[in-house]
């Protein structure tokens, strides 16, 4: 279960030097070439060196996050005829958006509406997505009208619930805060409404400002606390060019120069977790230890699932061994004798930092 991240904002707010401080594979600002970047970043969890120093495993795999960077937008993107719609499409298959906003001045850098000012922008970012959703419900209006004059069953009660998003996105409110019961959501869900996304704003900061944040970052704060939203704030830059650093101790000297005890990258990672609901658990042996991702709530079969298919499929149990259990008795031999060592069936949730070993049989 890869999680998926799309970058949004307007142009020269900084998505491409953010993409280039946490993805894997680096990309040239290139002004004018208009395509979207795909990479991956690794989700970073201690815990997993701390198991491998029990352990001296051949390797050790965090868990990742996809990420797409797509150019900025700009007033008519979510026109479906613009040619943003192109990069709106490689976005419509993300589990959530990171919105970046420009709370930085520079000489150098042009703002393209001229002046700073984050709640404006949000809102012009916010208008174009809405246009383009807007226009998706639409064309469903239309199928659904066909539906309803047959007498097609359910289609009556799918046209309100376009209705009601209909007349949210008009009012220019994103989807994810239409009033709609959850289990009417589904009727939607083929659409893959962009707004509908849950979403994280990154207010990009200078390096002045790396600590504390400053007064842009908190007018936006405050401008959407009613929105059910995470705000972070990061340097962009400053976190770039400490990424460019070969040596991972001067990258951590650097940083605590900057006054950071870790990467603010991270914090946007952590922040999509949270909002995901999601969480890790880990397969530990000599040829890796491993990080992978689910869903809170999740039972050992399905959390199986997530390693491969057979494992579902073949599920017979899962013996488990909590974190800190392992940290404290520190391998798995003391954690059996110490009783420490949990044999799960097919209805066990697996908790966050559980270190699995499934049995299975196909
Ligand atoms: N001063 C300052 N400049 C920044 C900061 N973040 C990014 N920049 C600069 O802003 C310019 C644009 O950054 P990009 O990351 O390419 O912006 P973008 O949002 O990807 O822009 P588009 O792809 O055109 O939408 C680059 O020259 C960056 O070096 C920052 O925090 N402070
Ligand atoms: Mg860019």
């Amino acid at each position: 279960m890869g999680l998926k991240c799309g970058i949004i904002g307007l142009s020269n707010t900084g998505k491409t030097t953010l993409f280039n401080c946490v993805a894997n594979t680096k990309v040239q600002n290139q002004p004018g070439v208009q395509k979207a970047n795909i990479g991956q970043i690794d989700v970073p969890d201690d815990r997993l060196y701390e198991i491998d120093s029990l352990i001296h495993s051949a390797r050790v795999v965090h868990a990742t996050v996809d990420l797409v960077d797509i150019p900025g937008l700009t007033k008519g993107s979510g026109q479906s005829d613009s040619g943003a719609s192109r990069f709106l499409a490689d976005i419509q298959q993300t589990d959530a958006l990171i919105h970046v906003i420009r709370c930085f001045d520079s000489p150098t850098v042009p703002h393209i509406e001229g002046s700073v000012n984050p709640v404006r922008d949000k809102e012009i970012v916010d208008l174009e997505l809405c246009i383009r959703d807007l226009n998706l419900i639409e064309r469903k209006i239309q199928r659904t009208e066909k539906l309803v004059k047959v007498g097609e069953k359910d289609a009556r009660k799918v046209m309100d619930i376009l209705q009601v998003y209909r007349k949210h996105l008009e009012d220019f409110k994103p989807a994810r805060t239409a009033p709609v019961h959850e289990e009417d959501k589904k009727h939607i869900t083929e659409l893959s409404l962009i707004t509908e996304k849950p979403v994280i704003y990154v207010c990009n900061v200078d390096d002045a400002s790396a600590v504390n944040g400053n007064s842009w970052v908190e007018e936006f704060t405050a401008a959407v606390k009613n929105d059910n939203a995470e705000v972070l704030f990061l340097a962009a830059e400053l976190e770039a060019e400490i990424a460019e650093l070969e040596n991972a101790d001067d990258r951590k000297a650097f940083l605590e120069d900057a006054g950071l005890s870790q990467p603010g990258v991270n914090k946007v990672v952590q922040a999509a977790y949270r909002l995901l609901n999601l969480q890790s658990f880990f397969t530990a042996g000599p040829k890796e230890v491993r990080a992978w991702t689910i869903h809170k709530g999740m039972t050992a079969p399905q959390a199986a699932g997530v390693i491969h298919s057979d494992l579902e499929r073949g599920f017979i149990r899962a013996e488990v061994m909590k974190y800190a259990d392992f940290m404290s008795y520190k391998s798995e031999h003391a954690c059996r004798d110490n009783g420490k060592l949990f044999v799960e069936g097919k209805n066990y949730i697996v908790g966050d930092g559980d270190i699995l070993h499934i049995r299975f049989n196909v």
